[in-house]
């Protein structure tokens, strides 16, 4: 049921480093046309260090691990493309659909393909009104049981960082800024917020994958949280101005549910003259670069 580009096939096949890539970030995430753009640009990032990109999705019905361009365009540009979680995949599958997939289903589709590094921009966390919605990613707890390594720019700012951060010690997922001390903050290069551990090189990542291994217990995944460089980020100050807008607006339109992160992130782009589009595709730039590295390192040990 699941297919895997015959390029994808064969990197694994001689232990060459992949690297899996999301879709919702490319269907939902960004603006069009920019996202084909950075869809691709994306994998040529991945390639340039060596390494094979995977973007994945569920084209009617199928599960695709590594998509051609038209593919990539399909997801891309088509309307009425879903946003599949991992609990969507199943339905998606049986009836037929398509969809982009979140950190969540991307991560498990990667990890049922056996490809073990993926990058992503934000992950999905705790939603600022929690107590009123019970908004949490599914990303947190699939990532929870799922051994994969991710690397992102912290979790995306429009959430309750330092609640998601509490979820994903509560969890048992393992966080470590990568060359930094502080949590990155998605459009901005600090959240505000410490980490316990810091990894420097793709060997010492790597190595924290394999102490992971040794270990017997869940299958839990590894955060390697990558800032955007500061000359890249959004301005803080237009940042807390900006989100505090989007979020009012939120919760006067009553958006609820899946909706809400893409809300979010189109809203900061339109009042932010692109800018948090600019910050947004740096920052999956540098993870996709960072991961294509930790998989080469990776495939060597
Ligand atoms: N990172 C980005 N842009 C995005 C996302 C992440 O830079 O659009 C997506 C991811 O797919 C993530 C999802 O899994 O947002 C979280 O959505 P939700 O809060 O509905 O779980
Ligand atoms: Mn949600």
């Amino acid at each position: 049921m699941l297919v895997v580009s015959e390029e994808v096939r064969e990197a694994l096949a001689a232990r060459r480093p992949v690297v899996a890539l999301e879709s919702t970030i490319i269907a939902h995430g960004l603006p069009r046309p920019r996202n084909l753009q950075v869809a691709l640009e994306l994998e040529e990032v991945v390639r340039q260090e060596g390494a094979v990109p995977a973007t994945i999705a569920v084209l009617d019905g199928r599960p695709h691990i590594g998509l051609d361009r038209e593919r990539l365009e399909r997801i891309a540009s088509a309307e009425g493309i879903r946003k599949l979680g991992h609990r969507d995949l199943p339905l998606a599958m049986a009836v037929g659909a398509s969809g982009a997939t979140t950190v969540s289903a991307t991560a498990q589709l990667a990890a049922t393909a056996g490809i073990r590094v993926f990058a992503t921009g934000g992950l999905g966390g705790v939603h600022r009104e929690w107590t009123a919605t019970q908004d949490e990613s599914a990303d947190l707890r699939l990532l929870a049981r799922t051994r994969i390594t991710v690397v992102c720019a912290g979790v995306k700012s429009i959430l309750d960082v330092p609640a998601t951060l509490q979820r994903l010690e509560t969890l048992g997922v393992a966080v470590a800024g990568y060359g930094t001390d502080r949590f990155p903050g998605f459009y901005l290069s600090d959240s505000g917020h410490p980490v316990d551990w810091t990894l420097r090189t793709p060997e010492e990542v790597a190595a924290v994958m394999r102490a992971q291994d040794v270990l017997r217990g869940p299958e839990s995944a590894l955060i390697v949280a990558h800032p955007v460089p500061e000359a890249e980020q959004l301005d803080p100050e237009v940042h807390a101005r900006v989100l505090a807008e989007a979020l009012r607006a939120c919760a006067e339109k009553g958006v609820t549910g899946q909706a809400v992160t893409p809300f979010l992130l189109e809203y900061l782009v339109d009042r932010t003259g692109g800018a948090a589009l600019r910050a947004n595709v740096a920052a999956v730039r540098g993870n996709a670069r960072v991961a294509a590295r930790i998989a080469e390192a990776w495939v060597r040990r």
